[in-house]
C-alpha cells in the first residue's frame, strides 16, 4: 500500500491504492507510519517525499472499510482517529527533516488535511481539495479544522469545512495554504528536485526551523526570542554551521552532511 524509494537522501514515499484513490485502510496507515518512523531513525535519510500513484492524491478514509449497512454496533471514530490518524499527524509533525508534499490529484478529508501537515506542499494545477467530512456528517479531522483556522482564519475555514466545495490548487496557493501550484506534467520533476535540495541542505538548522516555526503560533515574541536563543545555539553546534561559514569565506558552494 506504500511504494518506499530511498535515493541520495531522500525518502519517497508514494500512497499506493489507486483504484481506491489512495484512500486509507488499516494496512496503509501501519505502512505510511512504519515509514515516517524510518525516516526518524535513519540519519541517511535526510528529506522525505510524499506522493500518491494514479490520478489522486488521497480520498481520506475508506468509506468501504465501515459499510455501516452491513450493521453492527455504531463505530467508534474517536478510536481510529486515536489509534491512526493523530499518531502520523504528530509524527510529520515532529520529524526533525523537512516533508515535502507533491499533491498529484485529488485530495479529500483526512488526504487534504495530511498534505497541510507537511512543511512544503506543492500541488498539481489540476488537483483539489476538498473538506469532504460535511458530506458523511462528520468534522475536519487529521489536523484540518486546527490548520485551515490558523492559515486561513475562520471565514474561509468554516466556508471550506461546512459546504465541501473543492479549492482548485491555484486558490490553496493563493490563499497560503500550499506553497505552489505547478503544471501537471512538471509537478514531479519539481517536488523531486525540491526534496533533493533540502536533502543536500544542513538537516539540523533545517530541522530547528521547522520545529520554530511550528512553536511560534502556540507561544509569546519573549517566550520566542528564548527558543530563538537556544534553537540557535544548538545549530551553531552543527557541523554543518562550520561548513557554511567555511564555504562562504572559500567562496565555493557547502557540502553538508546533515550533522
Ligand atoms: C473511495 C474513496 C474513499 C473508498 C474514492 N473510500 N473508496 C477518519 C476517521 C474515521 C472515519 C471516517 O473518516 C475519517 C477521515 C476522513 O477522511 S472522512 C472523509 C472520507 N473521504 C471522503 O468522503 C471522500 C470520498 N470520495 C469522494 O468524494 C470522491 O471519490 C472524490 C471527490 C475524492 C473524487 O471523485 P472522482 O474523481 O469522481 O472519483 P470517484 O468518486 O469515481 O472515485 C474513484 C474510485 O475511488 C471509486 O471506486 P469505483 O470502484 O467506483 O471506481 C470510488 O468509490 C473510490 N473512492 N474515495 N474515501
Amino acid at each position: 500500500t506504500i511504494l518506499s524509494e530511498q535515493n541520495s537522501g531522500v525518502l519517497k514515499l508514494t500512497l499506493n491504492r489507486p483504484e481506491k484513490l489512495n484512500s486509507f485502510n488499516e494496512e496503509m496507515h501501519l505502512a505510511l507510519r512504519a515509514e515516517v518512523q524510518r525516516a526518524h531513525d535513519d540519519p541517511a535519510i535526510r528529506a522525505v517525499l510524499l506522493t500518491g500513484a494514479g490520478r489522486g492524491f488521497c480520498a481520506g478514509q475508506d468509506l468501504g472499510d465501515r459499510d455501516p449497512r452491513k450493521g453492527g454496533p455504531k463505530p467508534d471514530l474517536g478510536h481510529t482517529i486515536e489509534t491512526f490518524y493523530n499518531p502520523l499527524l504528530r509524527l510529520i509533525r515532529k520529524l526533525d527533516k523537512p516533508v515535502v508534499c507533491a499533491v498529484n490529484g485529488v485530495a479529500a478529508g483526512a488526504g487534504a488535511n495530511i498534505a497541510f501537515a507537511c512543511d512544503i506542499v506543492l500541488a498539481a494545477r489540476s488537483a483539489k481539495f476538498i473538506q469532504a467530512f460535511s458530506k458523511i456528517g462528520l468534522i475536519p479531522d487529521a489536523g484540518g479544522s486546527w490548520s485551515l483556522a490558523r492559515i486561513l482564519g475562520e471565514p474561509r475555514a468554516k466556508a471550506l469545512a461546512l459546504t465541501a466545495e473543492p479549492l482548485m490548487a491555484e486558490t490553496a496557493a493563493d490563499w497560503g495554504l500550499i506553497w505552489k501550484a505547478i503544471e501537471d506534467d512538471a509537478l514531479m520533476t519539481e517536488a523531486e528536485a525540491l526534496a533533493a535540495k533540502l536533502a543536500a541542505g544542513p538537516t539540523v538548522g533545517l530541522g530547528l526551523t521547522k520545529r520554530l516555526i511550528q512553536e511560534a503560533a502556540g507561544t509569546d515574541l519573549d517566550t520566542h526570542l528564548d527558543r530563538e536563543r537556544d534553537l540557535q545555539r544548538e545549530a551553531g553546534f552543527s557541523d554543518d554551521y562550520a561548513e557554511g561559514v567555511a564555504a562562504f569565506l572559500e567562496k565555493r558552494s557547502p557540502n553538508f552532511r546533515g550533522s
